[in-house]
């Protein structure tokens, strides 16, 4: 079954607050304490983001992962669909020059989630078209954490690609304790703070204190 679009799977993802996004390079605790932390805390949804490390080490880190989130986190992994596949993760994230998502979606299956890097409302149309069952939409500010990302959209866009598709919108990028009710007020239904949270001492109480101001703000 593919009703794009919208599905299952999208109802789903439109209930998660807080995503977590982990960075190897960047963690004070590490991955699999970050997780985790972070699950322990309420966090619903984890994708595995590493580019460091051997394919070796990311299947035996993302089994880990997988069982750390088993029955309470969706766990992704960003753009490895190999390492995805090898583990059984419940989907993958992917970039504008990753795998096609019609391929990805071949490799895939139906049941798996995809999600799919965007900058802008066209980008997030053709998402919706070609079946991914998120968008990720950035990056809302500048930021340092990805090299390439380009300059802050701004959070007034979110809105903008909300009301042009039905999918769930994932804001990432420069999203910080100051800046994150802008975000959800704008429309986005979840959504990623790297530097904020996986640089913290307390993974657990920068997890709850999203997780608090996202449901506050859905509420409002
Ligand atoms: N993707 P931080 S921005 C991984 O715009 C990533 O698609 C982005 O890190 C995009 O929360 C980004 O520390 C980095 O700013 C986000």
């Amino acid at each position: 079954m593919n009703q794009k679009g919208f599905s299952w799977k999208s109802s789903l993802l439109k209930e998660i607050d807080f995503y977590l996004v982990t960075d190897s390079g960047l963690s004070k605790k590490g991955t699999l304490s970050n997780v985790k932390d972070a699950v322990n805390s309420g966090c619903r949804i984890v994708q595995y983001r590493e580019k460091d490390k051997s394919t070796k080490e990311m299947v035996e880190e993302a089994s880990e992962i997988k069982r750390i989130c088993s029955g309470r986190a969706i766990f992704l992994v960003n753009d490895r669909i190999d390492v995805a596949l090898a583990v059984d993760a419940d989907g993958v994230h992917i970039g504008q020059d990753d795998m096609p998502v019609e391929t990805a979606r071949k490799l895939l299956g139906e049941d798996k989630i995809i999600g799919l890097s965007v900058n802008d409302r066209e980008e997030a149309i053709l998402a919706e078209k070609l079946g991914a069952d998120y968008v990720g939409l950035g990056p809302i500010f500048d930021t340092a954490t990805k090299k390439d990302a380009g300059e802050g959209i701004g959070s007034l866009k979110i809105r903008e690609v909300k009301d042009a598709i039905k999918l769930p919108v994932v804001a990432i990028g420069g999203i910080n304790k100051d800046n994150c009710e802008s975000v959800i007020q704008n429309g986005a239904d979840s959504l990623v703070s790297i530097s904020a949270v996986v640089c913290s001492d307390d993974v657990k109480r920068e997890t709850k204190y999203f997780i608090d101001m996202i449901r506050r703000n859905k509420k409002a």
